[in-house]
């Protein structure tokens, strides 16, 4: 597809908009990547740059858990595994407002929707992470959640999007090992160990289960988001995948996951489970959950005492053009 002849065209010139169309649609539906030159309809890119936003939010977002445990991890070793982990989500934070901007998408502006609460972030990210075990339970459950999400986005029909899920996906496999060898290793720990691990399984099992979305009958966005290839499955079918995948994890752990219901349909070839409490996932995607306030206020501080640290890039960058020139 062509580049600035068809903005051009786009501008104005109404038939050229049916072969545009036309080319845009022939695109995804021979599997090749719509790029950022490339002419996309307003309601593609609009889409393209709400979930990269949010997505990239929920990166950076989801470092303040996890970061909460730093300073207090139990030895060396597994303070250095997690620095590093937090390290690489904000990489990831980073490398996807890149591919937001790829898309013209301004990244103070990006921030600000963040900070004044105007884009979502994950819900996930809303809870508290209580004991070290929390440490390991996101690790195995919440990347879990995240890779099942995210692993079909590699096949996303947005190149710039596509390639960054590649190496994202690479790093939250990682990250999803280590939750679950600290998760390991602390089951043949104490009693009390054990006992961490589970409250913590307890607490963060249904959230987990949210992370994939709102039921299908109850998504806006997933049957555009599909006929443009954006998705590749729908909210309920990756929920169910997540949920097949980890019950025999936990079964080698030894927890329990918190779920009467939660049986083997062998009609169904899946695991049946119970009804996920969408009331409390409207109220904390509506900033009411245990800890928004706190987040958007950590996030905000950061931004505001990093205003040095841009006033002095953006002089450097000045008076090194100004020295080239
Ligand atoms: N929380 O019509 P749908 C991670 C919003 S990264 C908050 O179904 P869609 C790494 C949704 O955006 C985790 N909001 O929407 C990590 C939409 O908003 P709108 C983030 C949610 O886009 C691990 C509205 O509700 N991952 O975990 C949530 O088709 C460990 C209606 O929903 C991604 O962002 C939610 N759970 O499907 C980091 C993956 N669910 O339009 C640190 C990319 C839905 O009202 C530690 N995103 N909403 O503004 C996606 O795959 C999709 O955007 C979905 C939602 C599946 C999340």
């Amino acid at each position: 597809m062509t580049g600035p002849a068809a903005d051009s065209a786009d501008a104005g010139q109404r038939p050229e908009l049916t072969g545009l169309e036309h080319d845009f649609e022939g695109t995804i539906a021979s599997e090749r990547r719509i790029e950022p030159r490339d002419w996309m309809p307003d309601a593609y890119r609009k889409t393209m740059i709400r979930q990269i936003a949010q997505h990239a939010h929920s990166e950076i977002i989801g470092m303040q858990p996890e970061g909460n445990w730093v300073t207090r991890a139990p030895s060396l070793r597994r303070k250095a595994i997690l620095l590093a982990k937090v390290q690489d989500e904000a990489g990831h934070g980073l490398y996807l407002y890149s591919a937001a901007e790829t898309l013209g998408a301004d990244r103070e502006d990006l921030t600000n929707r963040l900070i004044t609460g105007a884009q979502k972030y994950s819900s996930i990210f809303n809870y508290p992470t209580l004991t070290f075990a929390d440490v390991g339970v996101i690790g195995w459950l919440v990347d879990g959640a995240a890779i099942c999400n995210q692993v079909p986005l590699c096949r996303s029909s947005y190149g710039p999007y596509a390639r960054a899920m590649i190496r994202i996906c690479k790093e939250e496999s990682f990250h999803q090992r280590q939750g679950y060898e600290l998760l390991l290793t602390m089951m043949r720990g104490t009693e009390a160990q054990r006992e961490m691990v589970q409250d913590a399984t307890n607490r963060w099992w249904w959230p987990s289960l949210m992370m994939f979305g709102p039921p299908d009958a109850a998504s806006p966005n997933t049957e555009q988001s599909m006929r443009w290839r954006i998705k590749r499955h729908t909210n309920d079918e990756l929920r169910q995948r997540f949920v097949d995948m980890t019950v025999p994890q936990a079964e080698a752990l030894g927890v329990t996951l918190p779920d009467p219901q939660l049986r083997w349909n062998d009609t169904r070839g899946n695991y049946d489970f119970g009804a996920v409490d969408w009331d409390e996932f409207k109220r904390v995607v509506s900033g009411n959950g245990p800890c928004n306030a706190q987040r958007i206020a950590h996030r905000r501080a950061a931004h505001e005492d990093g205003a040095w640290v841009r006033e002095a890039a953006a002089a450097h960058a000045a008076k090194r053009s100004e020295a080239a020139a």
